[in-house]
């Protein structure tokens, strides 16, 4: 399967694009069917739930499994991933993360934030490669994201709607910004940056889940990245010895310019500790 010139262009342009059908559907029911089995052998609780009524309590995310999960190692570095990658990137990422969702019924999502608060990758960004494993649509709480984001500085953060959303962090958006829903049928690859504002609403179904398997990745220039996703893997799987970038500095803020919102690198991050900093 070759990369189509208009998926390269539109991640340069928009810094997403979307992989129609790129696991297959058997693929994809093996990535589930394995995932419940983690979960019901390896249920560690993740996220500080502690709810037991939380339906994330009972299916929480599970974080770095490629660590020690070959399932997961083989996901992510799945020749397709790194072809699309290649393609879109001009040149071979570094892998660095992999978590699977379950987002099972009543699960509250994640608000709106970038990947690249987190990982700072330095210097350039990161990419995420989002598997959909089910139907993901408004219902049950699809990826959104916000276009025109792909390209504004890492923004400061402010605390989340902890009502609706798992992790407790937030961006802020200007009027004229907002989220759209992507709908993604099982085996569809959703590529975007880390710079990209993106997140999604709780799963509002009574019956249906939203899971996905996510892999993230930074871009082979890269000389640093924050040392929660060390080591950092090539392609191939072996290990490449990267720096460790540093947290905190300054952000970007909405101001007003020629009478439009740009986001301008003139916000100072004052957390000492972040809270969820570990969980893009
Ligand atoms: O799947 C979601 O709801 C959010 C995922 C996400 O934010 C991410 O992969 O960075």
């Amino acid at each position: 399967m070759t990369v189509p010139a208009t998926s390269k262009s539109e991640f340069a342009e928009q810094g997403y694009t979307l992989a129609r059908g790129l696991f297959s559907k058997q693929e994809v029911e093996a990535l589930r069917a394995h995932f419940h089995r983690v979960n019901r052998d390896h249920h560690r609780a993740s996220d500080n739930i502690t709810d037991a009524s939380d339906p994330l309590a009972r299916y929480p995310r599970v974080m770095q499994p490629h660590r020690w999960d070959e399932t997961s190692l083989n996901w992510m570095i799945d020749p397709r991933l790194n072809q699309w990658m290649r393609a879109i990137l001009g040149r071979e990422p570094y892998a660095v993360q992999t978590m699977f969702y379950f987002k099972p019924p009543g699960a509250r999502g994640q608000a709106l934030h970038q990947d690249q608060f987190y990982l700072r990758v330095d210097p350039g960004t990161c990419v995420a490669a989002w598997l959909a494993i089910d139907r993901c649509d408004e219902a049950n709480g699809c990826l959104r994201i916000v276009p025109g984001t792909h390209d504004i500085p890492v923004l400061c953060t402010l605390d989340a709607d902890t009502e609706v959303s798992f992790t407790a962090d937030t961006v802020e958006l200007p009027p004229g910004y907002e989220p759209i829903p992507l709908i993604m049928e099982p085996g569809d690859v959703l590529f975007f940056n880390g710079q990209l504002v993106h997140g999604s609403y709780p799963n509002s179904t009574a019956d249906r889940f939203r899971r996905a398997m996510i892999g993230h990745y930074i871009v082979g220039e890269a000389e640093a990245v924050a040392k929660w996703y060390h080591p950092v893997l090539r392609m191939d799987g072996s290990e490449i010895n990267l720096g460790v970038s540093e947290q905190g500095g300054p952000c970007g803020v909405w101001v007003e310019r020629d009478g439009e919102q740009v986001a301008v690198l003139e916000g100072l991050e004052t957390r000492q500790e972040h809270r969820s900093r570990r969980r893009a």
